[in-house]
């Protein structure tokens, strides 16, 4: 498409947190079984409907998903890097602020010792990261959470992909430690950039130089399997079927990449549904179409539904722009508008990035 990058940007935030509202309903409300990809639309399309008529309130109500990547913004915002002693503090107070929002097992509980922690005289970013890294037995947590909420970095940094590994670290480590966490981060805001890159010249989706990039943006041997179980799962779907057939896909997605609050299955996950419906449905459906379509498919693959969803929106917005995204659902949507605010003023940031030559 050729999407003007301000629209990109601001797309990329606002599927974020479409994504995350519209999969809050479905997070493993079947376990790890996927979701019947017409129950979904039924839902989506409801939602849309509501948000067309009755724009004055935002029922559907974002998770931590968004609460988290909101935090990341602010950061970027106000230190022009991470600064992740402050993101430790301020995932605390906004956790603190609002325990409601769905949070993982882990990091509730490492929230709580945090907040004692930063009650005390010796707060530190070594203690934070010390207390991190001693969640699970010690193994840090592998959870999607640090990619879930990598946008912002995506954005902040888009023009320059050196600074995307260390700022997705940096705003990784403080909750999860574990290279599949951390990782999983980096390649998902590789991947948001390369399409913010990618956008606003005309083109079309190519799938294998995408995954021949994302290859080279992560050295993790579990994401490298991954990546090529799934460009190889897309091109049979291109081949098999002239249409795709939805329930096929996500079923396959389930069962080959995983849908679990795993980092190394949920990122592939949104990750392949964003890539399939770029790849095989023509652009003759229109933008709002296919935008619609990558939602409904990453809620459809079940487990941690939200989250998917708001990582395949977020790249489905970065590619398809913020005109892409139904306005019924972005008046449904709580958290839309701040997004729409804050990825304006990453991108004004982003723009005055000074970078070495
Ligand atoms: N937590 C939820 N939803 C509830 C999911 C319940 C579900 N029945 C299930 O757990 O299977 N949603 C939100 O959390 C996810 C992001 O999680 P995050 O921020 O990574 O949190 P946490 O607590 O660090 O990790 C999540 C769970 O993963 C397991 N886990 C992580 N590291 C582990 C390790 N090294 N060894 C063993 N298990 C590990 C734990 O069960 C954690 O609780 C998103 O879906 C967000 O929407
Ligand atoms: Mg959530
Ligand atoms: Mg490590
Ligand atoms: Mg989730």
């Amino acid at each position: 498409p050729t999407v003007r990058l301000q629209d990109a940007c601001i797309g990329a935030m606002m599927g974020a947190v479409v994504g995350d509202c519209l999969g809050a309903k479905f997070e493993f409300s079947a376990g790890h079984k996927t979701v019947a990809y017409k129950q979904v639309r039924n839902y989506t399309q409801r939602v849309m409907d509501w948000g067309t008529y009755h724009a004055w309130v935002a029922p559907v109500k974002y998770t931590d998903d968004t609460a988290m990547t909101t935090c990341v913004a602010k950061n970027l915002l106000k230190n022009g890097t991470i600064h992740p002693f402050e993101l430790a503090k301020s995932f605390r107070d906004e956790f603190c602020r609002d325990q409601s929002r769905g949070y993982g097992k882990g990091v509730k509980k490492l929230f709580q010792e945090l907040d004692v922690e930063m009650k005390g005289k010796h707060a530190s970013l070594f203690r934070v990261k010390e207390i991190a890294g001693q969640t699970h037995g010690g193994a840090g947590s592998h959870g999607n959470g640090a990619a879930m909420r990598v946008c912002p970095v995506a954005i902040f940094a888009f023009k320059a992909p050196n600074l995307i590994g260390v700022l997705a670290a940096r705003s990784a480590v403080i909750t999860h430690t574990h290279d599949d966490a951390m990782d999983g981060a980096t390649l998902q805001a590789h991947a948001v950039s390369y399409l913010l890159r990618a956008a606003p010249a005309s083109q079309d989706f190519d799938l294998d130089d995408f995954i021949f990039f994302l290859r080279s943006s992560v050295e993790n041997k579990a994401y490298h399997e991954k990546l090529t179980q799934l460009r190889d799962l897309v091109h049979r779907h291109l081949v098999l079927d002239p249409v795709l057939d939805y329930d096929r896909f996500a079923s396959d997605v389930q069962s080959l990449l995983g849908n679990g609050v795993k980092a190394t299955e949920a990122v592939p996950a949104a990750l392949a549904v964003f890539a399939i419906v770029a790849s095989a449905d023509p652009e003759a459906k229109g933008n709002q179409q296919l935008f619609q379509n990558v939602i409904d498919l990453a809620i459809s693959c079940g487990g941690d539904t939200d989250t998917i969803a708001s990582m395949a929106g977020t790249l489905a917005g970065a590619w398809w722009g913020v005109e892409a995204i139904p306005t019924g659902w972005i008046k449904a949507c709580e958290g839309t508008a701040e997004a729409g605010r804050l990825s304006a003023d990453l991108l004004q940031a982003a723009s005055e990035l000074s970078l070495p030559c």
